[in-house]
């Protein structure tokens, strides 16, 4: 038979009350985080080194809005700006970009730099200057060294890279 021991007390299931259901706390974090997810993430990025290219630029934009495909536009300089220059294109494929169009003039190192900071296609727009015909900025672009390449469109050839962009996210 078994007997109690002493001094224990055997819990009363029946007529313990358990704790008052409370109310689950909000996670500020989750939702946070939740709500930074972009349903409509771009899938190109057209970056330029300078807000005066934007006109040159702009028929990547509109070749690839005609193909219904997302982009973001933003102005940084790779002699300027190189810290956002690295540090865009570094969360380039996180953010779940596919391909850069990249734009500048004269001693044209974007598209170069920004190859050096991601593994996505980075399509280069060499853009006219004032001076050297946009020789200057078509040579900085199509003479990459072996191991960092970017694909080079004619001089303000962005609706090209916008068309070849489009092509290489449907193949
Ligand atoms: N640029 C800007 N930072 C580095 C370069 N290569 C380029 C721009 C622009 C040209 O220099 O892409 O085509 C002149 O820039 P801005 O701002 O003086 O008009």
């Amino acid at each position: 038979m078994e007997t109690a021991e002493p001094g224990r007390r055997e819990p009363d299931t029946a007529t313990e009350t358990k704790p008052p259901a409370v109310p689950p706390e909000p996670m500020p974090e989750v939702e946070a985080a939740f709500e930074e997810i972009e349903v409509d993430a771009p899938r190109v990025g057209i970056i330029m080194g300078s807000k005066n290219d934007k006109p040159k630029m702009h028929p990547a934009g509109q070749a690839l809005q005609d193909a219904g495909i997302r982009y973001e536009v933003r102005v940084m300089s790779a002699h300027r700006d190189p810290e956002k220059v690295r540090e865009y294109c570094h969360a380039a494929r996180m953010r779940g970009l596919k391909v850069i169009i990249a734009g500048a003039g004269m001693s044209a190192a974007l598209p170069g730099v920004a190859a050096a900071h991601t593994d996505l296609p980075v399509l280069g727009v060499p853009i006219l200057g004032k001076n050297l015909g946009g020789l200057d900025a078509l040579l900085s672009v199509a003479q990459m060294p072996p191991g960092v390449p970017v694909g080079c469109v004619a001089i303000d050839g962005s609706k090209n890279a916008g068309l070849l962009a489009a092509r290489i996210i449907n193949a």
